[in-house]
């Protein structure tokens, strides 16, 4: 026997705001993250913790910026970002165990209860600032957390949770399927319509032209 292919777990310590006076502290642990082929995400990946501030679903993901704050969809909100580390065990803390101090009021509307996700990227690192339409990504979230993982929610004000995230090749209960990054980045819908506006002057002016020419040869 020799050993699995190399663990692959994320962990981050969040301190999130939730209100004025009091903030949570969110810890991640993560199995293998793949792209659509299957694939392992090589460390340095960019990961964001994002979450879904209108409790109306998290939708696809449009173009955007990835700063801390950002909006990756119209209201599903960016908490924080990581990125994949590699290592030989499941545990790896993040700055030292330090949690990481965020603004009071930057997620000002950020509630308890609002569902929680992450997504990764194969094809950016932690240095990428935007995602552009096309690009690939995974995602996941469950109401159903396993491994003892807290509920893939904001908890209380002044509470701190474990969000575990672990695949069968991490000795979790997840399928790998569900760490492939299948999605794409969809263009925003007014970058449609406005392609569809500009075909339709193109055409209409074509035409035109193409009809003064008919009256001319006569
Ligand atoms: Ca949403």
């Amino acid at each position: 026997m020799r050993k699995l292919i190399p663990l692959l777990a994320w962990l981050l310590l969040v301190a999130v705001s939730v209100s004025r006076a009091a903030s949570v502290n969110i810890a991640i642990d993560a199995g293998q993250l793949y792209n659509s082929i299957g694939t392992a995400l090589p460390a340095g990946s960019l990961v964001l913790l994002i979450a879904d501030t209108n409790n109306n679903g998290f939708g696809s993901l449009l173009p955007s910026t990835l700063a801390a704050g950002d909006y990756v969809n119209g209201d599903d909100q960016i908490l924080y970002r990581g990125e994949v580390m590699i290592d030989g065990g499941l545990s790896i803390t993040l700055f030292g165990g330090t949690p990481v101090p965020l603004g009071e009021g930057q997620f000002s509307n950020l509630q308890t209860g609002d569902a929680l996700s992450i997504v990764w990227f194969p094809d950016l690192d932690s240095t990428s600032n935007s995602v552009a339409a096309g690009a690939s990504y995974g995602q996941f979230t469950t109401t159903n957390p396993q491994n003892g993982s807290s509920m893939w929610s904001v908890p209380n004000a002044g509470s701190s949770i474990d969000l575990k995230f672990l695949t069968q090749a991490t000795g979790g209960a997840y399928s790998e399927m569900t760490a492939y990054a299948g999605l794409v980045v969809v263009p925003e819908p007014r970058d449609w319509a406005l392609s569809a506006v500009g075909l339709i002057f193109i055409l209409t002016v074509l035409r035109r032209r193409e009809r003064a020419g008919q009256k001319s040869d006569r």
